[in-house]
Parts: structure tokens; sequence; C-alpha cells
């Protein structure tokens, strides 16, 4: 059965703990043609190794964490993808009116020598007054695992502002080190999709299986947390369509095209 909301708990889970999973988030048909197009950005070469051998500088070659960010300017598909309806129904009932997208990307690991992305809390990184009034949400290309890697979250201190500092293993994060005893490991099947707020602390693992995974990286805010000049910035000519409340763009305004109502066939 296709998500249709949250419950009263699940939604208490998020505002609580500071996130929440559902494990049938996408149809069979919907993460089919997420993970295919994703196959074709990684066939075209558009995924990059930021991973690093430990200065923050040099990419590792035997290591492999690919990541793209954004996507959207690259792929119609992807731009499509924050007007799903049921993305809609989600922002709407953990963000309210007016949430936006803020950003796409992605990060796959490779069999054997997929990496990690360590610790962090995107605040760290976005620094919203309410670390509420921003989500993630993390879809499993694949089924998620503890062998391959799988999302980890530390529940309840997304209103602690942890200590970052530039991560050594990639060449452009920076992570922090919480209390790992804490830690939640989110495993998901393929399709599945993880909120967590933007003060969660979450990290990857490396993976260990032989087949690669996947997660497809969407953030949102609320436009009542935005900085002043986020809707005149522009990333490569993509801005920050708003997906729910009166003043929701179904795709019209953003791309002229209604691709609220063209998904998943786009
Ligand atoms: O998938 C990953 O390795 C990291 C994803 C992540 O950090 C995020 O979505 O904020």
């Amino acid at each position: 059965m296709p998500f249709t909301g949250f419950s009263e708990d699940q939604i208490r889970q998020f505002q609580s703990q500071g996130w929440v999973a559902i494990p049938d988030f996408w149809s069979e048909a919907e993460i089919s043609a997420i993970r295919a197009e994703l196959d074709r950005l990684k066939n075209e070469g558009l995924l990059r190794n930021v991973a690093t051998d430990g200065d923050g500088k040099t990419h590792s070659q035997t290591k492999a964490n690919l990541q793209i960010c954004p996507m959207a300017p690259h792929s119609r598909f992807f731009r499509a993808m924050p007007f799903a309806p049921q993305i809609k129904v989600a922002l709407s009932q953990l963000l309210g009116d007016n949430a936006t997208l803020h950003l796409d990307q992605a990060f796959l690991k490779p069999g054997k020598h997929g990496a990690g992305t360590n610790w962090h809390q995107d605040n760290a990184y976005f620094k919203i007054p309410d670390p509420l009034k921003g989500t993630a949400i993390w879809t499993a290309v694949h089924d998620a695992t503890i062998a391959n890697g799988t999302m980890r979250v530390i529940p309840g201190v997304f209103d602690q502002n942890l200590e970052h500092q530039r991560d050594p293993d990639s060449d452009h994060h920076i992570r922090c080190w919480p209390d790992e005893s804490q830690a939640v490991t989110v495993e998901l099947p393929a399709g599945g999709a993880l909120f967590f707020c933007y003060g969660t602390p979450h990290a990857t693992g490396a993976n260990l299986t032989n087949k690669e995974r996947a997660g497809v990286a969407l953030h949102f805010l609320n436009a009542d947390s935005v900085p002043d000049d986020y809707f005149g910035r522009q990333v490569n000519g993509i801005g920050h369509p708003v997906l729910t409340g009166s003043n929701a763009d179904d795709g019209t305004i953003s791309y002229g095209e209604p691709f609220a109502k063209l998904w998943p066939h786009i």
C-alpha cells in the first residue's frame, strides 16, 4: 500500500525524536524508475568520488563515496521527484504550508569498497533557527542493510548544536562525533524512506557487500526558516519550488510542466 500519510504516532516520533522511517514510501514502479535514472547518471560519469585518504584532500583510490549534488540540472526525472504526491502529503504533515525544496543529491556506495558518510547534522551547514523546520527525505534506492552501510541516526538530540570539524574522509564535508552508543540503525527495503530533521545527527557506513547501494536525499525547508536571499538563489538555474499550501507549485511555475500529475511517468 503506497504512502498516504503519517499516523499521529509517527508525527509525534518525528517531533520528539527527530526522525521517522516509512518502509514502503515509494511503489515498485517508482523505485525502479528512480534506480534506472540514477544508473543513467552514474553511467554518464556524473557521480564524483568524494572519499579521501584521511587528509580531506587526496582522493581515495581504494574506497568510493560517489556523490552527485544537485541532480536536477542533469535530470528531468529528478526535477520532477520532489513534486510526487506522497512528498506533498508528508511535507504538509511535518513542515506545514510553504515547504520548499532546498537541495537534491544522491550518494552511491559501490560493492566492497563503498565508503560511508561520517556523522553530521545538516544544520551544521544550514543553521536554521528551528531544526524541526527542515527535513531530509532519504530514499533507499536499493535494500539498505547493516552490511551495506545503511543510515544510522541519533534520536532526540536535534536541538543540540554539536561541534563539527572538516571531515578528513571527504573532500568537502564536515563531521561531528556524537555518542554512538545512542545510535539507531535504520534498515529499509528499496523504496523505503527515512525522514530526519536538520538537527538529527546521521551517518552511513561502509558497503561490505558485493552489490552497490545508493540513497537519494532530498532536503526541504519551511519558507519561514530560509535565509533572506534564499528564493533569489539558484544552483545551475534551479530554484526552490514551494510544494505545500495554497502557493504550491505543481511544477508548472518552476519548470513549465505539471510534474505532480505526470509523476512517475517522466
Ligand atoms: O547517503 C549518505 O551516505 C549520506 C546522506 C546524508 O548525509 C544526507 O542525506 O544528509
